[in-house]
């Protein structure tokens, strides 16, 4: 067959979200459905002092005004973060309650403090609005850099000085003799700025409780169903794990922000056992602004230490990440183990030393965002690289080849042990492919007409694959991380896949479908992917950190050995064979040597009619299979980013975007090359355009798109995406995640090459326009003192 293991093989799903026939949680429309709309802070930090809900009771269609202490009172739990921390002192981290509906304190606008039950959103909406909550405001903490510092407000009582802990990793005594015996010292000090995740479709929750069965369905946008109903019933006990479904149907993107449970979800299940009445509440994006959990904010200042021949001898790092008000479910990992673990990159780094501290503000929760805590570590190295190469007046791609890890495995000081690779192979490529060789001439051509131009690399390194369990579970996630499978061939031969992993825009459906093809040599047409509901699929993991390639997609591998064993057993049965002689080719499954075969519908029925079959076997033709690789996988690669500046405005044109990356085994190369284009999209987005922001006194300034700026068409060239794949040996596929790589590679790409075309380095992200221009001034101003 054609659209096996490497085929660009186009998505099947697209036929349905381009034509408007998707099922998303919002088109769940449910007999006796109610709506809720949240009774939400508009301080960023106040007591609450009195809850009166007497006028909007009595409005038309309200079923029921709930609140925080009502929910607590029917014994639901408080929102927990569950990736536990230890900070450098042995003390545990600092975890500030939160309850889905807050009681006597909010602390970000935002906040949920009631919810109105009513016959229709419209009603809903309406008596939210004249619920009279009474606050007592109080300061306000929102800058990251200074969280910390004395009389700042303080978020949570148990959380002095905001700090929620002090982690380090790394050795810091090798690190210091590294620094200090260095020839030259580059210093940085960086912020990476705050991002708000902007799927398409909102967040939404449909509730359903069944009195007479004392059952609850869930529809929900998560990536990870499963994860969800455990934490609902294990942590908030909500209702018993046995006696709720979760069903994640069509979900318009995630990018992290729908890993968590929200408050939502929560109050949705709970309101739906008050009233009896299915619940259903779909976020607003004025309300997505406030709500969703943010990514990255990061402040940092780093070291390197260079000897003189340009090897780095040491790198120390000092980070402070804000996690805004309240722990997110992983807000813990992202800046500790998503981050700190890759900070060698891909270079030999003798010595690494990572201090961070988290804290708390009045902000909106911080959590996993595409790429999470890797986008940030990236950032900071390939910043520090280029800065370096240009302080020691060395060619910035041969300061990073000088550096590059050669040899495999490899152990870096941070954890991380690196399973293969070709570093210098992607820098090469990336490099022919950008025609590096022709920039100084692309150079002086701009300049003729006035305008600056600049070249920017970035090679990055992620750990993805987010598993194996003796890692995770040892590294604080309380979880291990693995991956589940059933493979049903039916009676009719067709193939239905459960899996754990959920797509919400990441084409499982027909990659997936692809690897069971070329398993059996099968049309991808005959290969149903099942996934996304809690009552199908019996356990998962979800998708998040590029899991579902390298993991998901093994354990399907693995079911799928189980069935070809039974499949070539039944077969050898039938056709008077040896089993060792049945293979599979063209749809059918044949015996070597001979003309005898048969279709999988005469094997399928002869399973499942089953009064012919090998003595002893079960009927039946079905498999499961749960996978826990060796490692995680560790894709890699190089982007250079090439510019054009208009000294006048500050505007910036990315003129040439190329990307050489290593994804392992490629499965569908359109699927990849989709998800590179989207994560560079998201990168340009980083680097250039958006930024989250809050006044001094807590109100989010960037709360539409008005204020925030999303990449457009018009922002992004047409991307150069090659390959130059080095397998995995830590899955049986050879594959390595690419969901989040663009987004990780690219904004020090561009930073980088913005950087060299103005001349500074004093330029943060987004670098709008106006930043851009201001640093052009400064920078002249600066020269002209000199
Ligand atoms: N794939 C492949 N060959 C490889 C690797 C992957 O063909 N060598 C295919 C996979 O089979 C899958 C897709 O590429 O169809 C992405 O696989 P993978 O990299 O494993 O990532 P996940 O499927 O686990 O998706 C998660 C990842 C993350 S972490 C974020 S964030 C993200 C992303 O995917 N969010 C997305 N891409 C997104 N794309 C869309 N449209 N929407 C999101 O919310």
């Amino acid at each position: 067959m054609t659209d096996g293991i490497g085929a660009r093989v186009k998505r099947k799903e697209d036929k349905r979200y381009t034509t408007g026939s998707g099922k998303y949680t919002d088109d769940v429309r449910n007999e006796n459905q109610a709506y809720a709309a949240f009774v939400r802070s508009p301080h960023a930090h106040a007591n609450v002092t009195g809850i009166d809900a007497s006028a909007a009771e009595g409005m038309p269609g309200v079923v029921a005004v709930l609140n925080g202490a009502e929910l607590t009172g029917d014994g639901i739990g408080n929102i927990i973060c569950g990736w536990a921390i230890t900070s450098k002192d042995d003390t545990p981290m600092n975890m500030g309650a939160w309850s889905a509906l807050a009681t006597e304190k909010v602390r970000y606008v935002g906040d949920a403090v009631a919810v109105v039950i009513a016959d229709s959103m419209e009603e809903a909406r309406n008596a939210a609005e004249a619920v009279e909550v009474s606050y007592d405001e109080l300061p306000a903490v929102v800058d990251t850099a200074t969280a910390m510092d004395a009389g700042a407000a303080q978020v949570h009582e148990n959380a002095p000085n905001n700090l929620i802990f002090d982690w380090e990793l790394g050795d810091e005594a090798a690190t210091d003799a590294g620094i200090a015996a260095a020839s030259h010292v580059t210093k940085i000090d960086l912020t990476n700025n705050r991002l708000s995740p902007n799927p398409m479709e909102p967040r939404s929750a449909v509730a359903t409780f069944d009195p007479a069965e004392e059952h609850y369905t869930l529809y929900t946008t998560s990536q990870n169903p499963h994860v969800a109903r455990l934490v609902l019933s294990a942590f908030y006990q909500v209702a018993p794990e046995h006696k709720l479904r979760v069903i994640a149907p069509d979900v318009g993107g995630g990018f992290g922000s729908k890993i968590y449970i929200y408050p939502e979800e929560i109050v949705c299940l709970w309101a739906s056992m008050k009233t009896k009445r299915s619940v259903k509440w779909t976020s607003t994006r004025s309300e997505a602004f406030l709500t969703d959990a943010h990514g990255r904010d990061h402040v940092t200042h780093a070291e390197m230490g260079f000897d003189a021949d340009g090897k780095i001898t040491a790198f120390k790092i000092d980070t402070i990440a804000n996690l805004g008000a309240y722990m997110s479910l992983f807000s813990s990992a992202v800046p500790t183990y998503l981050y700190a673990t890759l900070l060698a990159g891909q270079y030999h780094m003798p010595a690494i030393h990572c201090n961070v501290k988290t804290v708390y503000t009045n902000t909106t929760p911080v959590d996993a965002y595409r790429g999470a805590g890797r986008p940030e570590a990236c950032y900071l190295i390939e910043r520090v690289m280029e800065k370096a190469a240009r302080e020691m007046g060395m060619d910035p791609a041969e300061l990073r080849r000088k550096n590059f890890i050669l040899e495999f495995p490899y152990q870096t000081p941070v954890i991380m042990n690196y399973d293969c690779g070709d570093f210098p192979g992607h820098l090469d490529k990336a490099q022919a492919a950008a025609d590096v060789a022709g920039f100084a001439a692309r150079k002086a051509e701009a300049a003729s007409r006035g305008k600056l131009r600049g070249l920017g690399y970035s090679t990055y390194i992620e750990a993805c694959g987010i598993a194996p369990s003796q890692a995770v579970g040892s590294l604080g996630a309380g979880v291990g991380l693995w991956e589940s499978a059933e493979v049903r061939v039916n009676p009719v031969g067709t193939i239905e896949v459960l899996t754990g992993s959920h797509s919400h825009g990441q084409g499982h459906e027909t990659s997936f479908a692809q690897v069971v093809a070329d398993r059996f040599d099968l049309p991808v047409e005959n290969i149903q992917i099942v996934h996304g509901d809690t009552d199908k699929v019996q356990f998962g993991m979800g998708t998040y950190g590029s899991r579902s390639g390298p993991v998901g997609l093994s354990a399907i591998f693995k079911a799928c050995d189980k069935v070809e064993l039974k499949v070539k057993q039944i077969a050898a049965h039938l056709l008077d064979a040896s089993a060792d002689d049945v293979f599979c080719e063209g749809g059918e499954v044949k015996v070597k040597g001979t003309n005898k075969s048969l279709g999988w519908h005469e094997i399928g029925l002869a399973a499942y009619t089953a009064h012919n079959l090998p003595e002893d076997m079960e009927p039946g033709l079905k498999e499961g299979a749960f996978y826990d690789p060796v490692n995680f996988s560790f894709p890699a690669g190089c982007h250079i980013c090439e510019v054009e500046i208009d000294p006048e405005t500050g505007v910036v044109e990315i003129v040439k975007f190329t990307a050489a990356d290593d994804f392992g085994t490629l499965i569908n190369p359109l699927i990849v090359e989709g998800q590179v284009h989207g994560g560079i999209g998201q990168g340009v987005g980083q680097a250039m355009l958006e930024q989250v922001i809050y006044g001094d006194d807590g109100q989010l300034l960037t709360g539409s798109y008005m204020d925030y700026t999303m990449p457009r068409a018009d922002n992004l060239p047409s991307f150069d995406v090659e390959h130059n794949s080095v397998p995995s040996p830590s899955n049986p596929l050879g594959v390595k995640g690419c969901g989040e790589a663009g987004a990780i590679g690219s904004p020090p790409a561009i930073m980088n090459a913005i950087t060299d075309a103005i001349g500074t380095e004093n330029l943060e992200m987004p670098a709008t326009p106006s930043n851009v221009w201001q640093a052009i001034q400064a920078n002249q101003i600066k020269h002209a003192a000199e």
